[in-house]
């Protein structure tokens, strides 16, 4: 392990929820970086879990007939599962029913009581439970009312004093104290914070709802589901375990290098968040990072409109890698976008089956073919600026993909890509392989053509290993590649990976194999079935 220490967060999603391509996008997002880190030596701690308190897991898990834990116990199998078969490598797996984050939960809100940070007062307004949150502006609570989506709540609430932070949040965003990521995003909580902050409720009596973590100071009140979710972020790493903050990982890793968010939730993230750790007198997450939307041929995914795609569909159909590659490829990280399953079998089509799974196969049927063997030697004019080439890609590569500009960083690594196509095409090396008997030149080509063509696969499989474990792992170990990719540290900055003559280089199966567009099914039908 390096000195250096990266802690990335995903939100805890839902548990209700069937996960969707939504929520996988963000965790791909997050796997990616944290692999990425990994093989650069950097002690990574990696988050992502369940949250299981609040009204809607109540209301759910009575409509089932089951107890609340048994509901919970049940459902948050689905993201476990799901990040299993897209080959996530989490650190942790946090659910706020785990009795640790619990504890830990009291602990905090007991601080922010000692603190003088809290008081009681009585409320009303509108409480919409599928956000679980009180709305405020008068033409949404009008929406709302009409889709029948809120209710009105009378009851004693506990307020935490968030106005009491508001100069302090608006100063560390301006000095940068904090970043929040995109800049329209930062704009936005700026904006956001030109208005006066209000304070927030942060309990709910128990006769209206009993779910959630008791609040130590008033026991017939539970901690609001968000301020006990956010606080995963802490207590996943053992803050507070026995009230005071823990060495071992607390210590390390506190405060988050990332928080990755979609903007849906970036005001419970910017303000709630950050003012609350304010109050327990801990550092602020260095950066937020609120992703874009995915809606599904032009319209929100949601369960109700029966359009959530199922990433499980997506595996089953095209495997994993090809959904990470898409997910990050495809949409610019910060923007918005659309799936369609043309673009995605067009995006597998090209990318990884014409360009990286071609270019795989021609090298490594020809080697193998060839004694399974690539010959030592130095580049020449024929292969150096393709070499070049790869250098300056791969560091462009390494500066866009560590500022998650995923989108960015891997199309300019399909420069390069295209650049040892070309070179492959324009010296023909089934032509040079036949000719070499007769003429020792060709042979010498062929031999530098193959050595630098099967170094610079290596090198992509080693570079595109955090976006497509799965292939790259196979790409790297037909080529001969030493030991497993996952355990593979980079030395230094050289991302040029010479691949070795000791032979062992095998044909396998094509990488990506193409796709008939017109066997694509639909994407959606599993999730429906199971929202049934
Ligand atoms: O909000 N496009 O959980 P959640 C892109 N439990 N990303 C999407 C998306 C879409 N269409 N839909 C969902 C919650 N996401 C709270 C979080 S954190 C302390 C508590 C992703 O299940 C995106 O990351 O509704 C979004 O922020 C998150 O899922 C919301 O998940």
């Amino acid at each position: 392990m390096g000195d250096e220490r990266f802690y990335i967060t995903t939100p805890i999603y839902y548990v209700n929820d069937v996960p969707h391509l939504g929520h996988a996008y963000t965790t791909i997002a997050a796997d990616a970086i944290s692999r990425f880190h990994r093989m650069r030596s950097v002690d990574v701690f990696f988050l992502t879990g369940t949250d299981e308190h609040g009204q809607k897991v109540a209301q759910a898990a009575a409509a089932r007939e089951l107890s609340e834990q048994a509901h919970c116990d049940e459902l948050h199998e689905n993201f476990r599962a799901l990040w299993e078969r897209l080959d996530i490598s989490n650190d942790a797996f946090i659910r706020t029913t785990d009795p640790e984050h619990k504890e830990q939960v009291k602990a905090a809100l007991r601080k922010l009581w000692d603190g003088g940070w809290i008081y009681e007062q009585d409320y009303e307004g509108w409480y919409s439970v599928s956000e679980e949150m009180f709305v405020t502006d008068d033409t949404e609570i009008e929406r709302l009312k009409a889709a029948g989506k809120v209710e009105f709540v009378k009851e004693s609430n506990y307020f935490f004093k968030m106005s009491a932070f508001q100069d302090r949040l608006v100063g560390a965003i301006e000095s940068g104290e904090l970043v929040i990521q995109p800049d329209s995003r930062r704009n936005e909580v700026l904006g956001f914070l030109r208005q006066p902050l209000g304070d927030l409720s942060i309990s709910r009596p128990k006769s209206r709802l009993g779910w959630g973590v008791e609040l130590p100071f008033a026991t017939d009140h539970v901690c609001y589901v968000w301020v006990d979710a956010l606080l995963n972020y802490c207590t996943a790493l053992r803050y507070l375990n026995d009230g005071t903050p823990a060495d071992d990982l607390y210590g390390p890793f506190w405060p988050a290098d990332y928080h990755l968010i979609g903007k849906d939730i970036l005001t419970t993230h910017s303000v709630y968040w950050t003012t609350i750790l304010m109050a327990l007198e801990l550092p602020l997450p260095r950066r937020i990072f609120a992703h874009g939307w995915w809606t599904f041929e032009g319209q929100k995914m949601s369960k109700s409109m029966g359009n959530v795609v199922d990433p499980n569909r997506l595996i089953d159909e095209f495997g994993a890698d090809a959904l990470r590659y898409f997910a990050l490829r495809q949409m610019p990280f910060g923007q918005d976008g659309d799936f369609a399953a043309a673009g995605l079998v067009e995006r597998i089509n090209s990318d990884l089956a014409n360009d990286l799974g071609n270019l795989a196969s021609r090298v490594l049927n020809l080697v193998a073919r060839d004694g399974g063997t690539f010959t030592p030697g130095e580049p020449t004019a024929a292969t150096q600026p393709v070499i070049d080439g790869f250098n300056a890609a791969a560091a462009d590569f390494e500066r866009d993909f560590a500022a998650l500009g995923f989108a960015t960083a891997l199309r300019r690594l399909w420069e390069a890509l295209a650049a040892t196509n070309k070179l492959i095409q324009d010296t023909e090396p089934w032509r040079l392989c036949k000719e070499r008997d007769e003429d020792p030149a060709a042979g010498a080509l062929y031999d530098e053509v193959m050595r630098t063509s099967g170094s610079i696969l290596q090198s992509l499989a080693a570079l595109l290993f955090p976006v497509m474990p799965g292939q790259m792992s196979v790409l790297w170990e037909s080529l001969g590649g030493e030991g497993s990719l996952a355990d593979y540290r980079y030395a230094g900055d050289r991302r040029f990976l010479s691949v070795s003559s000791a032979g062992g280089v095998e044909k396998g199966e094509a990488l990506f194999p193409r796709i008939d567009a017109k066997s694509v099914p639909s994407f959606t039908e599993r999730a429906e079935q199971q929202s049934e």
